[in-house]
């Protein structure tokens, strides 16, 4: 009983103190099945993946209309569909440990219900891809056309997602009624901030597939606005990698302190870093449309300014979470300036994976830089620099982060032992995945900045000696690929083995969720007015869409007609 009444309780600092209590097996049904979907879309993105790695070095011949199909397969099942299913299954998680010991059944139904309209418009919009019908890419770019079902089936899919959010919103509140006068648990209040990110970028997309998309793709106009059309994906594709992010970061924050046995360094800093991710990570799509006309130059350059500021969240979570680290390492007697590096728990790999995500985020951070920076933009613009830049960021920093979060809540999902031959394994395969990507995306980087072009099947281009200088760089961008595909099913079996075959245990671990750090003060009441964080995120994206938006539609082009590439 103990157990169960101090569980979401906020303890000293506003952090709530957890109890270990076994989750109750109707949630674990629910947060499995969402982690279970994320699985089984990372399978299959992998093995697309494989076959374009392979295609691009000349080792296997697809036919181009193959190859779409498996890199719109690769973009649609990672960077959409794996990444949304585990985001949701994690932030249940850890929602359900710091409010309440689980979930109220009201809630539970409705978080069931989100993953039927998921699951059911996945399946939809992949089959859409497999029948050949809608090889748009993850991007769906107009003027080029899909099938109007893999429209149909992407806005079943944010539909579900919103109404995936209602269970995290409603236990906040309730939480926030029961306890008017303390700081909510830090875990929720990031969940919250992530959920509220994703609504407002998502309503982007959310109008481009439903007001655009689909009445063209049923043929009920003729024609489509190009420009519009991107500038609301963008408006959406930029703050979607806030929503990959903020997940990390909630694990490096909140959970991370406890697995190294320190203390946050502070309750309020990072809500501060949350609610400037929402702030400035909305109003700056246009960075993805430096190179495209109908839009005048000099809202380009504000949206790249705001893009720059995004520099200083990240750089606030940086010092935060290298403080947390400097603490915990500390604590047990470290003397000089570096020796507590050497008391982290470099064995174990619920600290070792996100350690080498952070790690990677160094590079995937600057070259994010080069991006967003208006003539360096055109250097590297649809070559597969991007490509690297993105294998860095999401599918290292993102992903390798989502991996170590599974090697510990799988088996605390199934009431079974986190054991020493899965951390073992899971070190390995975090160190497959370093190295795949260092040669995959590493070479990427490099061939792109000579010119190679991304989204191209294996071309020589009747010989010319740009492709033959490319070549070198695509058979090792081959062997990352490979080493990554070895790393996904290692990661798999892994998991698998967690899930269904690692010993029984009657004593689960204990959720981590970290303490926050003596010296640290109570967060300020502000933060918790979400209406006000809100209201100034509206309104900087007001100022940095709306007379842009108003030229667009003013000077509406004809439109074009779709093109069919098949
Ligand atoms: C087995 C591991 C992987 C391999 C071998 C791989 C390989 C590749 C290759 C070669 C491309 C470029 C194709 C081209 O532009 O012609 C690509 C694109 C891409 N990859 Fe991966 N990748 C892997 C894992 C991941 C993961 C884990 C994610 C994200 C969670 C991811 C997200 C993407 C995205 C979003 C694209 C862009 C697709 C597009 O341009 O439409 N990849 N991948
Ligand atoms: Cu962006």
């Amino acid at each position: 009983m103990e157990d169960i009444k101090e569980t979401g309780v906020s303890g000293e600092n506003g952090i709530a103190v957890i109890k270990t209590r076994p989750f109750d097996r109707k949630d674990t049904n629910l947060i499995l099945s969402y982690l279970g979907f994320s699985f089984f879309a990372l399978f299959l993105g992998a093995l697309a993946g494989l076959m374009q790695a392979l295609d691009r070095a000349g080792y296997i011949q697809l036919s181009p209309q193959l190859y779409y199909l498996f890199l719109t397969l690769h973009g649609v099942a990672l960077a959409l569909i794996f990444t949304t299913f585990f985001i949701i299954g994690f932030l249940y998680s850890g929602v359900i440990k710091t409010l309440g010991s689980e979930m109220r059944p009201t809630d539970r139904r409705i978080g069931w219900t989100a993953f039927m309209m998921m699951v059911a418009g996945t399946i939809t919009a992949l089959i859409t891809v497999a029948n050949s019908s809608s090889t748009v890419l993850y991007t769906f770019y107009a003027p080029m056309q899909a099938s109007p079902w893999f429209y149909i089936g992407l806005a079943l899919v944010i539909a579900g997602s919103w109404v995936s959010a209602i269970p995290i919103f409603s236990g906040y509140r309730r939480w926030r009624k029961r306890n008017p006068d303390k700081a909510s648990p830090l875990f929720a209040y990031m969940s919250v901030a992530t959920m509220i990110l994703w609504i407002i970028a998502t309503i982007g997309v959310a109008a481009e597939v439903i007001f655009q998309l689909i009445p063209w793709s049923l043929n009920w106009v003729d024609k489509i606005d190009v420009t519009l059309s991107r500038t609301l994906f963008w408006y959406f594709g930029h703050p979607l990698v806030y929503f990959w992010l903020l997940p990390a970061y909630i694990y490096w924050y909140v959970n991370i302190p406890h697995i190294i046995k320190g203390r946050l360094f502070s309750d309020s800093l990072p809500r501060l870093t949350f609610i400037l991710f929402i702030i400035y990570s909305v109003p700056v799509g246009f960075h993805h449309q430096l190179m495209e006309p109908g839009i005048s130059p000099f809202w380009k350059f504000v949206q790249v300014i705001l893009t720059m500021l995004v520099v200083v969240p990240s750089l606030m979570t940086v010092f935060a979470i290298l403080a947390t680290f400097e603490i915990a390492g500390r604590k047990n007697g470290a003397q000089g300036n570096f020796q507590w590096i050497k008391n982290l728990p470099w064995r174990d790999v619920r600290f070792f994976a996100p350690f080498l995500a952070m790690i990677m985020f160094i590079p995937a951070g600057a070259g994010g830089i080069v991006n967003a920076s208006y003539q360096l933009n055109q250097l590297v613009h649809n070559t597969l620099w991007v490509t690297g830049h993105f294998h860095m960021s999401l599918a290292t920093t993102v992903v390798l982060t989502f991996f170590a979060i599974s090697y510990w809540l799988v088996p605390m999902l199934t009431n079974r032992v986190f054991t020493p031959l899965a951390n073992r394994l899971g070190i390995i395969q975090s160190i497959i995945w370093s190295i795949g990507i260092l040669l995959m995306a590493g070479t990427m980087h490099i061939v792109g900045l000579l010119g190679s072009p991304r989204r191209t099947s294996y071309t020589t281009y009747n010989g010319h000696p740009a492709a033959l200088e490319w070549f070198p760089y695509m058979q090792i961008i081959a062997v990352g690929g490979v080493l990554l595909f070895i790393g996904i099913i290692l990661y798999l079996a892994i998991v698998v083995y967690l899930l269904l075959y690692a010993p029984k245990t009657t004593e689960p671990a204990e959720y981590p969720i970290g303490k926050v750090h003596e010296g640290a003060q109570q967060p300020p009441r502000i933060l918790e007015r979400w209406s006000v964080w809100i209201t100034i995120t509206v309104a900087l994206i007001l100022v940095s869409y709306f007379i842009p938006v108003m030229e667009m539609l003013r000077h509406s082009p004809p439109g074009s007609p779709p093109i069919r590439s098949w």
